[in-house]
């Protein structure tokens, strides 16, 4: 009987492991409002990205608001690696970026140690 229960539990502990670390954990996403000839989206920063997955429209001027509400210096910085951007992100201070959209794709940034990541899809 005793093996039984612990066969069970364990397989149960297999599973809650197999899905933190592959099961689909839902992420944040927004597509920019278009209004007459730009976009926007703000992105509050607060142990990480929200959200986390922008989608701009293609040859529409974008800005994203930054906004960190986080303490920490990890996320002091966004780096848009693609579009050569590194911004300091005061805390509590909205910080506008401006991002080229001529070329449809998909890009990383990342806070300045590359330790938090969002995802700018471009189409
Ligand atoms: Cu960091």
């Amino acid at each position: 009987m005793t093996r039984i229960i612990v066969l069970i539990v364990g397989l149960v502990i297999i599973g809650f492991i197999l899905w933190w670390f592959f099961g689909k954990h839902q992420v944040a996403q927004a597509t920019a409002k278009v209004s007459d000839d730009n976009q926007s989206v703000d992105v509050e920063v607060n142990g990480g990205y929200s959200p986390e997955v922008i989608t701009l429209k293609k040859d529409v001027p974008a800005v994203l608001n930054f906004t960190r509400k986080d303490a920490s210096s990890c996320l002091d910085r966004v780096v848009f690696s693609d579009f050569g951007i590194n911004k300091e992100l005061p805390q509590n201070e909205e910080q506008s970026i401006q991002i080229d959209t001529s070329k449809p794709g998909e890009y990383q940034w990342a806070c300045g140690m590359d330790m938090f990541h969002g995802k700018l899809i471009i189409k």
